[in-house]
């Protein structure tokens, strides 16, 4: 077993080096040398922040030179969601405050000489066509027919601004895109979701599953950092994954399995578990219900059965049930975060449920624990009208048992063909990049075409941006206040950001923002505090605490009203689902029309020649947020494409190389990608990370570098139940020429 120094680590104030998951865990580019730290341990002027470079919120300290300027950001030793650490990505935020392509000004389309192109406008002007244009729409088709995407902090803000105007239609891309099968599959089972962060108990643990989840590359700080420290403990862990991921080179199991086949793993360690009375029978009698039906289910998932299907060897299958049965009740079945991969996944993820309930962990010390959340005291406003018309009005009967509004569902709204009850004509779009985040890009195309406003709030002129009708820059999270932060943990927790400077050019907050635009639609009432810290101040008054206070301490943590961290023994336990117990088997699914336990269906193989496109994340970036942040491309600024040695030998590819992909449906990426020979992908798949090939000219350093997975992902498998899009049935094939006229310049 590895020691923790080789493990991924996290950089901390006074650590010289970075050492990454990446590959071979190699070291990369020193951040900070420990002169530069030694002259700021001299000038100590901090601020308190949390990280808006991807969503695990890690609290911090953001640090100025003895010029004022912003210099360094390191976490803060308080924060239960990074312990002091920050992750390279984190580290690296700077760049997105000093990033000379940011957006400046506000933005305007118009035509000039038969071309569109966009002039620089004041707020005021952009805030005027806004509101005259969110007022046609509302008085043509009723304000439902305006929706919001969003995703990060300021969505309360757009959100309180929309349901002010009177649509309900707003959708995060961590729904439909991310792991909104998880929460419903974990909703089902045990009445409750999984949260982010996510409430694996992994420091305590004995045994940890993987099913993909590629901790370690998937950089979610305290999930890494728990990770480390189980191996230390030694804990089993054991990987499931096509591809030789930096988990697998940590863990004692590595299961590499055929794509798309993880559910009849799933439902053969069923088999093996209960068949072999592995299971937690106290646990079960007391908690569960449907175990007989779920046994009777499983009887002929057997190892030999699975091995057919998913290339794993019975006695790997045999070996690792028995391995998690050794460990229960300290065992985590992991529920993963991005999920949407085949369609089926709400009920891939029902059967990793499953698995976790027999093994007892749910609720159990080194398996799941129960989280606790600050309850923060809302400011009162005036009620929100009921909508007329809600999301789920659109294409009634559609994805049933989604608990959120499916973005996808929304943007087919905005396609004539697809016969919407009632049209989606105006989009505001703050912090998702749609035309990275959503697949199959035509059909998002085609819905922007169709649009009488377009909105953009965003820091940088990504890809949505360029199709905007308007553009407001927001400053970057180290220039503003925000939301307080009380994600539930093991103790609940509030965390201040405050800005660390005064916003860069004409850039404002998400807050000042929606708080314009609601006087010139009349509903200031909504917003009835002129300064953001005001709020935080009445708020942090009500939680025994002040602005003040938290500007100096940046994290404050209360311990728990009880000690019930975990199940106390023989604790009775109403779940909230309908039979307040654990559901083995699911009537709620049943009642829907879906099925009450998970069935293996077999997945479409790549044609002769195509190979399956997985894809994944890279220690150093999130999606396409950071791909022009100086500090980060310093580290990586393309992708490349894993091929394995034997298909790269049957194709004459040799690493280095650059080619271009083509997808099952003729698509052909913009750009060239650097190829990767590596025994640590199977040979039915390629893998890229997600983020790269951006064809937006004004992002210099990220611009025509590697290719997007996006722009392959032509064939959706959507979640019949709630909606998400499976990304992982495209199939690619290599081109090593592309024609002039084809190539993007
Ligand atoms: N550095 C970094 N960290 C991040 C992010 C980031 O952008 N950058 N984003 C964050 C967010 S929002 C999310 S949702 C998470 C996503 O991270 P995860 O939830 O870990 O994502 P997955 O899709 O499970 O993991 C990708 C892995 O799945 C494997 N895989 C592909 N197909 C299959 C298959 O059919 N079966 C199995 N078993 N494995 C397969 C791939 O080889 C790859 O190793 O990461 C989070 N952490
Ligand atoms: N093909 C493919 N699609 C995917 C995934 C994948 O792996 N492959 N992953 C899926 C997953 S797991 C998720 S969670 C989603 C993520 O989807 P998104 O959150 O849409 O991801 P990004 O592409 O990073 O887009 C973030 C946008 O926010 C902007 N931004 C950054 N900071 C701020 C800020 O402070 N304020 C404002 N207003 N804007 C800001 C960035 O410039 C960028 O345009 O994507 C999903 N879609
Ligand atoms: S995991 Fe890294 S990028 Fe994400 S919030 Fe924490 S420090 Fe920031
Ligand atoms: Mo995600």
């Amino acid at each position: 077993m590895a020691s923790r120094r080789d493990f991924i680590k996290i950089s901390a104030i006074g650590a010289g080096v970075l050492a990454v998951g990446a590959g071979a865990f190699k070291v990369i580019k020193v951040l900070s040398s420990s002169e530069e730290i030694k002259k700021l341990v001299v000038d100590l002027k901090r601020t308190p922040t949390y990280c808006e470079v991807c969503f695990w919120k890690c609290a911090g300290w953001v640090y100025k030179n003895s010029e004022g300027k912003i210099w360094k950001i390191t976490g803060n030793d308080e924060d239960q969601h990074c312990n002091g650490r920050f992750c390279p990505r984190g580290t690296g935020g700077v760049g997105m405050y000093y990033d000379e392509d940011r957006l400046k000004s506000p933005l305007i389309r118009v035509e000039e000489r038969g071309k569109q192109v966009f002039r620089e406008a004041t707020w005021d002007e952009a805030f005027e066509l806004i509101a005259t244009k969110m007022k046609d729409i509302s008085s043509k088709y009723g304000p439902e027919s305006m929706a919001l995407f969003t995703h990060g902090s300021g969505s309360g803000y757009f959100t309180t601004l929309l349901k002010a105007y009177g649509s309900g239609n707003i959708a995060e891309p961590s729904y439909a895109q991310c792991r909104g099968p998880r929460d419903e599959a974990f909703f089902a089972t045990f009445g409750e979701e999984a949260y982010s962060p996510e409430i694996t108990d992994i420091r305590d643990t004995r045994c940890l599953v993987l099913i993909g989840s590629h901790i370690g590359e998937n950089m979610h700080n305290g999930q890494v950092q728990e990770m480390s420290d189980a191996i230390d403990k030694g804990a089993v862990i054991i990987t499931v994954d096509p591809r030789f991921s930096t988990a697998a080179g940590k863990a004692r199991y590595w299961l590499p399995i055929k794509p798309a086949t993880d559910m009849a793993l799933l439902l053969a360690w069923m088999h093996e578990i209960i068949y072999n009375e592995y299971y937690d029978k106290k646990y079960v009698e007391k908690y569960c219900s449907g175990f007989e039906q779920l046994k009777a289910h499983v009887k002929d998932f057997t190892p030999e059965w699975a091995y057919g299907i998913t290339t794993i060897k019975p006695d790997q299958i045999r070996k690792t049930a028995k391995e998690m049965a050794d460990a229960s009740p300290a065992v985590i079945v992991h529920p993963g975060r991005h999920v949407t991969w085949y369609g089926d996944d709400t009920q891939r993820i029902r059967a990793v449920a499953i698995l976790n309930a027999l093994l007892g962990s749910w609720g159990r010390r080194g398996g799941f624990y129960r989280p606790a959340k600050f309850a923060l005291a809302s400011f009162p406003i005036p009620a929100f009208k009921a909508p007329a018309r809600t999301w789920q009005d659109i294409f009634p009967g559609k994805y049933p048992i989604a608990s959120s509004p499916v973005s996808n569902a929304l943007i087919d709204a905005s396609v004539a063909e697809n016969n919407p009850v009632y049209p989606v004509k105006g989009w505001f779009v703050n912090g998702t990049n749609l035309i990275f985040t959503i697949p199959n890009q035509a059909n998002t195309l085609k819905a922007i075409q169709n649009l009488d406003l377009l909105v953009a709030i965003d820091t940088m002129p990504m890809e949505i941006t360029g199709w905007a009708d308007v553009v407001l820059p927001e400053c970057t999270y180290l220039e503003r206040y925000d939301i307080l932060r009380v994600s539930p943990h093991r103790k609940p927790a509030i965390a201040l950001r405050m800005p660390a400077a005064e916003p860069m050019n004409n850039t404002r907050s998400a807050y000042w923002i929606a708080r314009e635009l609601s006087k010139k639609l009349g509903l200031s009432g909504y917003f009835p505090f002129e300064k953001q810290e005001e709020l935080l101040d009445w708020q942090l008054q009500k939680a025994g605490s002040s602005l003040e206070e938290m500007q100096r301490i940046g994290v404050k943590t209360f311990e728990r009203d009880a000690d019930d961290l975990y199940f106390a023994e023989d604790e009775n336990v109403e779940f909230s689902t309908d039979s307040g117990k654990i559901e083995l088997y699911s009537a709620f699914f049943e009642g829907a029309g879906f099925d009450p336990l998970p069935k293996y269906v077999a997945h479409e193989e790549p044609a002769e020649g195509f190979y399956r496109l997985i894809y994944g994340r890279a220690p150093m970036h999130t999606f396409s947020r950071t791909s022009n942040n100086p500090n980060l491309t310093d580290l990586m600024d393309e992708n490349s494409v894993w091929v394995n040695p034997l298909v790269a030998k049957e194709w004459g590819l040799k690493s280095d190389q650059y080619i271009w992909l083509k997808n099952q449906d003729g698509i052909i990426t913009d750009f060239s990608v650097k190829v990767r020979v590596t025994e640590r992908i199977r040979w039915d798949s390629v893998y890229i990370i997600h983020g790269f090939g951006h064809a937006q000219k004004q992002m210099k350093r990220c611009f025509g570098r590697g290719v997007s997975d996006t722009q392959l992902i032509t064939n959706v498998l959507v979640d019949p139940l709630m909606g998400g899009t499976g990304m992982r049935s495209n199939f690619v094939t290599f081109v090593t020429e592309k024609a002039e006229q084809e190539v993007v310049s």
